[in-house]
C-alpha cells in the first residue's frame, strides 16, 4: 500500500512512528512542511523536515520532539560570546552539523529535495521524505508591533520568532506563507499524490504545517483529485490543541480551535474522513454533516502503542470510505 502523509512537526513525526508500526509494509512518502525553515548564522534551518528525519531515524531529543538527543550547545555559546544573535533559538552542536551540510549542498547547487535525500541517507528514516518545495517559502506571523505606541501598526515575524521567542504570548493576526504563490512542488511530490492509495493528514499544526503544504500551488488540487481516500486526525483534543499552540493561528486564521471547525477547514473537497478524540464524539455528527465520515478514537500519542492504534483506526476509515 502506497501512503502519502502531509507532516509538519513534532505531532506528525511522532504519528508516522505509530504508521510505520501499523503498516510495516507500506510505502510511505512524507511531503514535509518547509514554512518553519528559517536562516540562521549563514546557515538554512529546516526544523519540520530535521524533526521527521531524526524522529524516524533515531537522533531526536525525546521529550522536546525537536533537535538532537545527547545535544551540547558549545557553538551557541560561542556565537553569544561574540554577541551574535539570536540567542533564543536552540541550536545545539551536533544539529549544527545537519546545517552546514544542507547549506554547503545548497550552495553546490543541489535542491532542497536532494539535499534531504541525501541527509536521510545517514539517518534512514524508512519513509521516503520530500520537502513541499524546493523554492523558498517562509511563514510570517503578523502581530502588534511593540514599538508602534498606543494604537500603533502591525508587523510581521518570522514563524520561529513568533513560536520560540514570543511562545506564541501576542495575537496573531494573519499568517504568511512568505513566497507561496510562485512556489513549485518539490519533484516527486505530484507523483507521490497521484499514486498514493492513501492520503493521510496527520495531527499537525492545521494552519502552519499541513496549511502551508496545502498553499503550495498545485498540491491542494492534486490531493483533491486524487480520487483516493483523504483521512486526517484531528489536533484539536477537547477544545484545545494537544500540544504547540495551534489555537492561536487557528485564530488567525478565523477558524475555532475545535475538531469539528478543522474538518471544516480542511474541507469536504479535501477530506474523506476525520478522526476525533473521544472527548470529542459530541462533534461526529457535526462533522459527518458536512460530508465527512467521522470517528471518535484516542488520539492523545502517549505512547507508541497509542499511536499505533490511532494510525490503524485513519487506515481503518480510509478503507470505509473508500468503498
Ligand atoms: N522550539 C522551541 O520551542 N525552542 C527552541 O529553542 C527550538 C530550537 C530548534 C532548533 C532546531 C529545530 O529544528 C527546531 C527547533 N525548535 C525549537 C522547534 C521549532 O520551533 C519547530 O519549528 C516548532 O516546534 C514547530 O514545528
Amino acid at each position: 500500500m502506497r501512503i502519502v502523509v502531509l507532516a509538519g512537526g513534532i505531532g506528525g513525526a511522532r504519528f508516522l512512528r505509530g504508521l510505520q508500526a501499523a503498516a510495516p509494509e507500506a510505502d510511505i512518502t512524507v511531503i514535509g512542511n518547509t514554512g518553519d525553515d528559517i536562516h540562521l548564522f549563514g546557515l538554512k534551518v529546516c526544523p519540520d523536515l530535521d524533526t521527521v528525519m531524526y524522529t524516524l531515524g533515531g537522533g531526536i531529543h525525546e521529550e522536546q520532539g525537536w533537535g538532537r538527543a545527547d545535544e551540547t550547545f558549545t557553538v551557541k555559546e560561542e556565537l553569544a560570546a561574540y554577541g551574535v544573535g539570536p540567542e533564543w533559538f536552540g541550536l545545539g552542536d551536533r544539529d549544527f552539523a545537519t546545517h552546514i551540510v544542507r547549506t554547503q549542498m545548497i550552495g553546490a547547487g543541489y535542491p532542497l529535495s536532494a539535499v534531504t535525500e541525501a541527509l536521510c541517507a545517514r539517518w534512514k528514516p524508512g519513509v521516503r521524505l520530500i520537502p513541499m518545495t524546493d523554492d523558498r517559502i517562509e511563514t510570517h506571523v503578523v502581530v502588534d508591533d511593540p514599538d508602534a505606541g498606543p494604537g500603533g501598526g502591525r508587523k510581521a515575524v518570522h514563524f520561529q520568532e513568533y513560536w520560540v521567542r514570543l511562545r506564541a504570548s501576542v495575537p496573531a493576526y494573519a499568517v504568511l506563507p512568505v513566497g507561496a504563490e510562485g512556489a513549485k512542488p518539490a519533484p516527486g511530490v505530484l507523483e507521490a499524490i497521484g499514486e498514493a492509495d492513501v492520503i493521510l493528514f496527520p495531527p499537525s499544526n492545521p494552519v502552519v504545517s499541513v496549511g502551508t503544504i496545502l498553499a503550495v500551488p498545485g498540491i491542494r488540487e492534486a490531493i483533491a483529485e486524487a480520487g483516493v481516500p483523504v483521512v486526517g486526525l484531528s489536533p484539536i483534543v477537547g477544545d484545545a490543541p494537544v500540544r504547540g499552540m495551534a489555537d492561536k493561528v487557528l485564530a488567525a486564521v478565523g477558524v475555532e480551535a475545535t475538531a469539528a471547525a478543522v474538518a471544516a477547514h480542511y474541507g469536504s473537497g479535501l477530506l474523506d474522513g476525520w478522526l476525533v478524540d473521544t472527548v470529542d464524539a459530541g462533534s461526529v455528527a457535526e462533522v459527518e454533516a458536512a460530508g465527512i465520515r467521522c470517528r471518535a478514537v484516542p488520539l492523545m500519542m502517549t505512547d507508541l502503542a497509542a499511536t499505533t492504534a490511532m494510525a490503524r483506526e485513519a487506515l481503518t476509515l480510509a478503507g470505509e470510505v473508500r468503498a
